[in-house]
């Protein structure tokens, strides 16, 4: 499962994740259960860490799925550790510089390309991997996705694209409407945003890496599968839960 994302991602098809911050193991493993490509734990605005994290990543791979990990604003240190547990990809937010993808890119890749340390035991036994192997192949199938989501980092994606070791990027659509319209208000659908889309995906597409993006809904996550997005992140397990229940309740109800 740990090299499961990056080869999702060369077959080309659109991969759509769930979303979790419910920092309970079982939450995802019921998500991966479901027709999701991947499952996504959220250590920036949901509730995981790296020990509900750590606890889950099995689970989810035990739907031949991989895992992916959002860390906190500047949470680079924690970067290597997620791959060492057998994450296969992980989303940095607010990555505004060149200076804060190298540094993500740094401590997320094996030298020649970064200055990742040397411990990744359980995702060796997550992958049966031998030592030498996952030395070798890490750098490619460690997945690194910079957030773009301020007008500071829209107009540094260029050089953000062009590091080597970031394998592309992931767009939140909530804060960038926050950020495009000077904080007037969350607009994660509008022509604003959209805009913005339409060049980061031609951006994204000539430095040929990947793109993603954060989606509230099921009909907006498929115009965004229609637009060519790599990865989609669908909805978040409190919302689906929540629906679920609304949905339930309204039929016994009526
Ligand atoms: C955003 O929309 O700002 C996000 O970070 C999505 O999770
Ligand atoms: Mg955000």
């Amino acid at each position: 499962a740990v090299a499961a994302l990056a080869a999702r991602f060369r077959e080309g098809r659109p991969l759509v994740t769930a979303w979790c911050g419910i920092p309970e193991p079982a939450v995802a493993g019921l998500l991966a259960a479901e027709g999701f490509d991947a499952v996504t734990l959220d250590m920036q605005h949901g509730a995981h860490d790296f020990d509900s994290i750590n606890r889950t990543i099995a689970l989810v791979a035990a739907r031949g799925k991989p895992t992916l990990a959002r860390v906190p604003v500047g949470g680079f240190a924690t970067v290597s550790r997620l791959f060492d547990a057998g994450v296969s990809g992980v989303i940095a937010p607010m990555v505004n510089t060149v200076e804060d993808a190298r540094r993500f890119a740094a401590l997320a890749k094996y030298p020649p390309l970064g200055e990742r340390s040397w411990g990744p035991a359980p995702a060796l036994a997550l992958s049966g991997l031998s030592p030498d192997t996952y030395l070798r192949e890490a750098n490619g199938f460690c997945q690194t996705l910079a957030m773009i989501e301020t007008r500071e980092a829209l107009a540094a994606l260029d050089d953000i694209l062009a590091v080597d070791g970031i394998d592309g990027i992931f767009i939140g659509p909530s804060d960038l409407s926050i950020a495009l319209s000077n904080g007037a208000g969350l607009d994660p659908d509008g022509a604003a945003v959209r805009d913005a889309l339409k060049h980061a995906m031609a951006r994204t597409r000539s430095a040929g890496k990947r793109i993603g993006i954060y989606s509230l809904s099921g009909p907006r996550t498929r115009e965004l599968i229609g637009e060519g997005f790599d990865l989609i992140a669908l909805s978040g397990d409190g919302a689906l839960l929540r629906a679920g229940a609304a949905a339930a309740l309204r039929e016994a109800r009526g």
